[in-house]
């Protein structure tokens, strides 16, 4: 890998790490015996909430995550809100590129937009520089203040080489990924040189992390399942087992999640992280079936069913319980929050999934929460 890490290896607060140990987010992602399923929602701290979106009139994305006290702010908010297991950093997956100096903006109702996409070999450099102690402090001081103020562990994140190479490549959003495919099949070398580089800004950023105190680590990536499996493991994997390999003597639990990744997940699981993410489209129990014995699974609700009747958004979160069984199993959503969804919807949920029981409800054959 051609970086080199130069952030200060400090050891976390001791004692909140051992209180934090028994939490139940990081029993299930260890695969341990909880007292209940613990759950959160991806983009739980996003537009949905009323108080991320008046922070938000304030000042903008990126102004928000450089501000430590107003990412702390954002973070917590659906903690005492929804009453979830755990907190995600409010931050985004493009925030260390645009650390690292790529000209990027996000822009209202689109999302990354990035000035020059990444188009040879001379675009590396910018990325290669990436230290996050020196160009995203805020974010070790947003996760310092974090860890103090919570009493649920802190999950920090990053995005994974495909993600973030396919905003390098396209520029922003796209639904093909057809620039960063064609790069792929036409320029293999040049492609593994850049998700090498982008494996270790996440790396760099999540080694970071850890070390200001976050008790998880999610790596999303969420547009890898555009690709066929054959090009996924000869493409992608690589840098990915490179990622969860150099995170493993943190001994933090890691959590490896795309969308859309059903015929990918047996694949995924080889890339060593604890806990794989799964969208709504394959059952929990088909895709433990994908999945090594006892590896630990988070989601996987459709987000949309979270906008029709509480009826139905019940009856499906308790199908997921059931199929996802009670051992190693995190609730969330299969995908992001979408913002008209009602946050007394996911207050309910986590109701719902803390009084679910799966002795009872396999007892008596049929669907039972208290
Ligand atoms: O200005 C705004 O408020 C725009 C909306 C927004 C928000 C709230 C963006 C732009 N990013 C974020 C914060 C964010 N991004 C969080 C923290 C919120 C939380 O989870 O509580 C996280 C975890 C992310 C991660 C992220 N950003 C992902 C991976 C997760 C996923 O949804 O798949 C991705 C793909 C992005 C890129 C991105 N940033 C923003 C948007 C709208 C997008 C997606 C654009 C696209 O469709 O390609």
């Amino acid at each position: 890998m051609s970086f080199q890490l130069a952030v200060s290896e400090t050891t976390p607060a001791l004692p909140k790490s051992f209180e934090l140990a028994d939490a139940p987010l990081l029993r299930a992602l260890r695969g341990l015996p909880v007292d209940h399923t613990p759950v959160w929602f991806m983009r739980q701290a996003g537009r949905s909430l009323s108080e991320y979106r008046a922070v938000r009139a304030r000042a903008n994305l990126f102004e928000i995550v450089r501000s430590p006290d107003l990412a702390a702010e954002v973070t917590i908010a659906p903690v005492k809100r929804l009453g979830v297991d755990a907190a995600i950093l409010f931050s985004d997956i493009t925030v260390p590129l645009a650390a690292a100096g790529i000209d990027l903006e996000i822009v209202p109702g689109v999302g990354p937009v990035i000035a020059r996409p990444f188009r040879d070999r001379r675009d590396l450099e910018r990325l290669r520089s990436f230290r996050p102690e020196r160009d995203a402090p805020y974010v070790a001081e947003t996760v310092r203040l974090l860890v103090r103020e919570l009493d649920v562990p802190l999950i920090g994140f990053a995005g994974g080489p495909f993600t973030l190479a396919s905003y390098l490549i396209e520029g922003g959003p796209s639904k093909t990924h057809a620039r960063t495919r064609a790069l792929m099949y036409s320029q293999p070398d040049l492609f593994r040189e850049l998700l090498s580089d982008l494996a270790a800004v996440a790396v760099a950023s999540l080694r970071a992390q850890a070390l200001a105190g976050a008790s998880a680590l999610q790596l999303f990536e969420s547009w890898v399942g555009v690709l066929d499996p054959a090009s996924f493991s000869r493409h992608v994997l690589p840098a990915t087992i490179s990622i969860f390999d150099a995170l493993r003597d943190l001994d933090v639990p890691t959590i490896y999640f795309g969308v859309g990744t059903g015929e990918l997940l047996s694949r995924m699981a080889g890339a060593g992280s604890d806990a794989l993410g799964v969208d709504w489209r394959v059952p929990m129990d088909a895709a433990r079936a994908r999945l090594p014995t006892g590896m630990a699974v988070q989601g996987n609700l459709d987000p949309v069913a979270c906008l029709a009747p509480w009826q139905v958004v019940r009856e499906q979160a308790l199908e997921v319980l059931r199929l996802a069984g009670p051992r190693g199993h995190v609730f969330n959503l299969g995908h992001g929050v979408l913002p008209e969804t009602d946050p007394e919807t996911l207050r309910r949920l986590v109701d719902l999934v803390h009084g679910y029981e799966h002795r009872r409800a396999r007892l008596t054959g049929t669907l039972v929460a208290r």
